[in-house]
Parts: structure tokens; sequence; C-alpha cells
């Protein structure tokens, strides 16, 4: 590992862009002011020193920004390595996950919640699809304020869900159809309703006290300014026990404080318990925030506004974030026992962390092979255009992807692999965010998954992203669900419930039941779903995809099979062809002498195709001219000399 050295005031520029932190941040700023990266490689801008900056830039970001900055960079004394060689393989880099939303997958009971049978029942479909493992959003028992990401028992299921012996039988199923299976490690908080809570709030000074965030104080003056992710602030005060208590998420999700060594205890054998049962692995919800600078310090405004909350910085990388991944690496996804590389036996259980506001080279210090972190991480800033938030309706520019990905591979050294996906249950759907237009629905669902399984890196499959799924039309407050849709149109004063304010960004586009079949209730429920359809076209259910061999869904299996065919495009190195022409998105994939040549059109005009002189032999298309590629068209080739 290497060494960055100080930053201070007199630094320069260029200084805090080759620290991995300060170039994330400042990428990140960039992006969130809508400014080209590019700023940063002029050279008049590497040698202005922190100072200036700080002098030019004081009407802009008032006090405390650098200070904020130094603060957070001089916790960091690692560099990322570029290691160079061949790719260690291990099966998730070269696996397909699926995502299943488990409420809103399939529904066996009648109830009109999803369950875990409704999962045994569609297995069929994932490995039709050709699915290596599956993550489940959590089936922890809940009280279901955040949809059971407040969990109150970690070692039990949602009533609505079934039982243990039904996760039992799914982790048997998926195994012996050769799939392996991770679950939804939601420990940055808990449910209020956990009994860890409870008996904090009983006994705030006994052992369970120490379990949470509680602060001293009077009712009327919060300990800080940090603001929670579902409106208003950060703390809840508990009028029983006169003590404000921290929670980022909603009032029923209390942050755990991972300063407690008894709390990493209990987490690390959460996870062994669950890996006994013979899960494969967790996807860890929020787990960069679970490390808060000591002493809660006051979030810096000008950081707030453009992060959208206040106090991120204290806690997005926090200062014992490493320390605390690597110790739950060790104590809990470790397997005991003879171990072997295979479903249910993984000799190190995988380990995918979600990461808010993580950039490319702190992602690379969480998961870089030789650290003992992280396997993966899912980070966002793909996701939007820059200068656009979730909630801003518009129409995003799939070139931003483009730029994204190459720039992300640039960076990248034999021990790094990264995470590919574009949806998941807190995001609306990638088609709609594109393009509307129902005449480009199946083309651009095609030229999404292209992008996504021929890429470099691991793909994360949405439910519902193989049928072509999109937004929905939300026509009153009455049919959102999600806690941080109704908390923003009900935080959103001045003038009537507006639900604009909500409809582009809402989580519910993602979370309405999947499609089976064109009846009355998709064969999703035989009741009344907990969430409504808001959708009514046709040709886009799953039985009706599988029929038709020109449908998205029939082109997710070929691409996956192809992928399961050819090393070169789960292993294989990438080279991207014509990086800098508009709406054309190209590359390469080679590995041990064989090369694929994959050509999308990114836009919905037709383009020229650039001219290759490699002989080239088509595999997959989804048009016919040689010479230009139609609205999103894909293209992929065997490169044959
Ligand atoms: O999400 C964390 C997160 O920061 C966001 O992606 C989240 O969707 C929120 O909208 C930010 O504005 C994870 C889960 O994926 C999400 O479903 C949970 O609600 C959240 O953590 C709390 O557990």
């Amino acid at each position: 590992m290497t060494q960055s050295g100080a930053i201070d005031r007199a630094s320069t520029i260029g200084d805090v862009y080759d620290h991995p932190l300060g170039r994330d941040i400042i990428d990140k700023l960039l992006l969130q002011l809508g400014r080209s990266q590019r700023w940063v490689d002029n050279p008049i801008v590497r040698r202005l020193r922190v100072r200036t900056v700080e002098r030019l830039g004081h009407g802009f970001t008032g006090d405390g920004f650098i200070d904020t900055l130094l603060t957070l960079l001089n916790d960091v004394s690692d560099s990322p390595t570029r290691t160079t060689g061949p790719v260690t393989p291990r099966w998730w880099k070269e696996a397909v996950f699926y995502q299943v939303y488990p409420r809103s997958f399939a529904d066996s009971d009648g109830d009109g919640i999803g369950d875990l049978r409704g999962i045994i029942n569609h297995l069929d479909h994932l490995e039709d699809l050709g699915i290596d493992c599956l993550w489940l959003s959590p089936i922890f028992a809940s009280p279901n304020e955040d949809n059971g990401y407040d969990i109150s028992d970690y070692r039990a299921v949602m009533t609505e869900m079934g039982t243990l012996d039904d996760v039992d039988e799914l982790i048997a199923a998926c195994h012996a159809r050769g799939m392996r299976i991770i679950l939804d490690l939601v420990v940055n908080h808990t449910s209020d309703q956990h009994e860890w809570f409870k008996e904090a709030r009983r006994d705030p000074d006994g052992p369970f006290g120490e379990y949470y965030i509680l602060r001293d104080g009077d009712s009327t003056t919060l300990p800080n300014n940090w603001a929670s992710y579902f409106s208003g602030p950060a703390w809840t005060w508990l009028e029983d026990t006169k003590r404000w208590c921290m929670r980022l998420f909603a009032p029923g999700q209390p942050d755990l404080n991972w300063d407690n060594p008894a709390v990493r205890r209990e987490v690390a054998d959460v996870v062994s318990w669950w890996l006994e049962r013979g899960i494969d692995g967790f996807r860890l919800d929020v787990i960069n925030f679970i490390s808060k600078r000591e002493g809660l310090p006051e979030g810096n405004e000008f950081v707030g506004s453009l992060m959208e909350f206040t106090g991120v910085e204290h806690y997005f990388h926090g200062p014992h974030l490493h320390a605390y991944l690597a110790e739950l690496r060790r104590d809990g996804f470790q397997r005991k026992g003879e171990v072997k590389e295979a479903p249910g036996h993984d000799p190190t259980a995988v380990m995918i962390g979600e990461t808010p506001g993580i950039g490319i080279e702190t992602g690379r210090l969480l998961t870089a092979e030789n650290r003992h972190e992280l396997d993966l991480v899912f980070s966002f800033d793909h996701l939007e255009n820059p200068g656009k938030t979730r909630w801003d309706d518009y129409a995003y520019d799939l070139n931003h992807l483009k730029a994204y990905m190459i720039q992300r591979q640039s960076r990248l050294g034999s021990g790094d692999w990264v995470s590919l996906f574009w949806e998941n249950h807190d995001n609306p759907r990638m088609i709609s965010k594109v393009n509307a237009d129902p005449l480009y629905r199946t083309p651009l669902g095609k030229a999404l998954a292209a992008i996504q399984l021929l890429g470099r890196g691991t793909p994360f499959i949405y439910q519902g992203q193989e049928i072509a799924a999109i937004n929905q039309d939300f026509q009153n407050v009455s049919d959102f669900r999600d806690i941080e849709s109704i908390n923003r149109l009900s935080h959103h004063h001045g003038g009537p419930v507006n639900i604009d304010v909500v409809r582009p960004g809402s989580r519910d586009h993602a979370r309405t039941p999947m499609r089976w079949d064109d009846s009355q209730c998709h064969g999703f429920t035989t009741g009344e779903p907990w969430i409504g359809f808001h959708e009514h076209s046709t040709g886009y259910t799953v039985a009706e995809q599988q029929k038709d061999p020109d449908s998205v869904f029939t082109f997710y299996k070929q691409l996956i099979a192809l992928r399961r065919e050819h090393p070169a495009l789960r292993l294989g190195d990438v080279r991207f062809a014509y990086p800098r022409r508009r709406d054309y998105f190209a590359w390469f994939r080679e590995l041990d002498g064989e090369s694929f040549l994959t050509e999308v059109n990114l836009s919905a005009r037709s383009i020229r195709r650039p001219h290759y002189t490699a002989v080239l032999r088509d595999v997959l298309t989804t048009g016919r001219d040689e010479v230009r590629l139609g609205p999103y068209e894909v293209r992929v080739h065997r490169v044959l000399s």
C-alpha cells in the first residue's frame, strides 16, 4: 500500500486530485455541479493552491468547506495499488446476479404480498434466464416501516413471507439448480422494534444503550444538523428515556453504534448463523455509513446543499470503515470447517456493499483483492446525468453511462472488480429515464441489456428488467406506498400537495409487482396487491415475452447464454473503440485469442457505423442494415482476425 502525504492549505489541487478520496470528492463536486471532469486536467487548475481556491471560492462555499475537506482527506493514508497480471477467477466475477424484491415478486397465499413460496415456485423462470445467483431484498422479521429495511429479528422471517423452513427449502432449491443465493444484511440500523432497541429504551444506561447512538439533551435542541434520507432531521426525541436517538433513515430505523465491539460481534454472529444455513453471502445495506465521526460534529452547509443531505461528510467514509469491514469479513464471512468453492460451501461468502456517495477510487479501496474488505460495491454516480438528481424530470443521456464506464475501467487494476447495474428497488426504471416513447421500449431494453451483460464486471439484473419493465403511471397521492415518497410529499410545503415532486424519482416505480401474465393481477396474486399496477401495455408480461423470439426476455437469455459460453465475455479484458464518438458505444472483450466486438447505438436516431479493418462475424444483432445502426440497435460480432 502506498502512503499519501498529508494535504493542507499549501497543497495544490493536483495533490488533492492525486489522493484517492480527494479525486473522488472533486469528481463528485463537478458531477453535482454539472461540470466536466476534464476541468481538473487543466495544468493551471492543477497548480492552484488549496488556500487560493479557499479564497476564490469562499463566496460560493461559505465557511468551513476547506476544513471539512482536509479532515476527510487526512483520515485516509492508503492509496489503492494498481496491480497487473491475470484476473483471479472467482465465481462472483463470472456470475449473473438477479435481485428479487420479495414483496413484489410472487404471492403464493393470496394476501397480496409476495412471499418465499412464490419465489420457490418461480425458480424455473430464473433458471431459464440463466441466472447464477439470487439476491433477496430483506425477508427478515420487520414492522415494515421501510419494507423490511427495518429489521426486528435477524434470525426470523417476516410473517407475511413465510418461515425459516421456507428459507431452507429455497436455499436447497437454488443449490440443487447450481444457483447461489444471498440475502440483504441491514446493519447500519435495526428496527425500533428490535429487542436490542427495546432494551436500550428501557435502560439507556445499561449495555444496550451503548448499541445505539443516544444523546442526552432537551427535546427542543437537536444534537446536530444532520439530515435524514427520508426528510427532516436525522434524530428522534424519545420522550420515555429523555434521549435523542440518531436515525439516518426513518424514525423506526435507529442507527447502530458500530464503535461498540459488542455490536460488531452481534453482526458477525448473525452472518455466521446464516452461513451455517447455507447462504452464499450478503448485500450489505448502506454499509459505508457505519462509522460516524467521533463527536458527531455539525455538517457543512455547502456540502449538505450539494449532496442533498447535511452531515454526510461525517459518515460516508468514516474513520473506522475499513477496519470494521475487514473485521466483519474475518469474523463473519469466513466459513469454518471444511470448505470448497461451491454453492453453500465457499471459503469466504460474498460480501457486496451498497455504498452511496463512494466514488471510483474509494470504491477500489473498499474492494481491492489484497485488502480483504468487500468484494464488490454498488455506487451510484452513473445513475443520473451530471447536475441532475433522481427527482428531476429529464431524459437521461446514455453517453454519460458510456463515459462513466470508460473512465472507471481505465482506473482499475487486475485486483479490482466492479458491479454493473442500472436498476434496483430504490430507482425508477432505466428505459423510462432514457426514452419513454413506447416505440423504443424493446430496442432500448435490449441495448441496456447488452451494455450490462457484455460489459466487464458483474451484472445485477433487477426483477422486471428482463421483460422491459417501465415506470408506472401514478396519478394520485394514494397510489404511493414508499415512506420516502410519502414523507417527501408532505414535506414539500407551500401550495397544494403536488405529486410531481415524487413522480420522476419515486422508488415505487420499481416496486409494483412482477407482471407474470395478462390476467387481472398479472399472476402476482389472487388477492389485492399491496401496491397497485399502473401499467396496461400488452406484450410485456413474462408469459408473452417468453413466447416471442424477438422479445427483450429472449434477448437477455441469448446474451446470458453467450456470456456463459465464452470466458472472454466474463473475465476478458475490455478495450473501447471510438470512445469520443457521440451516441456510439463499442468495445472489444478479449481473452486467450478469443475476441468479441459489441456496438450499441445510444440514441433514437439512425447512426453510421465506423469502419473496422478486422474481419467480423455477426453473433447477435437487433438490426439488419450493414452500414448503419438503427435506434438503440445492438450488434455483437466475433472478431475473426
Ligand atoms: O438505500 C440507501 C440509500 O441511500 C438510497 O439509495 C435510498 O434509496 C434513499 O432513497 C436515499 O434517498 C438502502 C436501501 O436500498 C433502501 O431501500 C433503504 O430504504 C435504505 O437503505 C435504508 O435501509
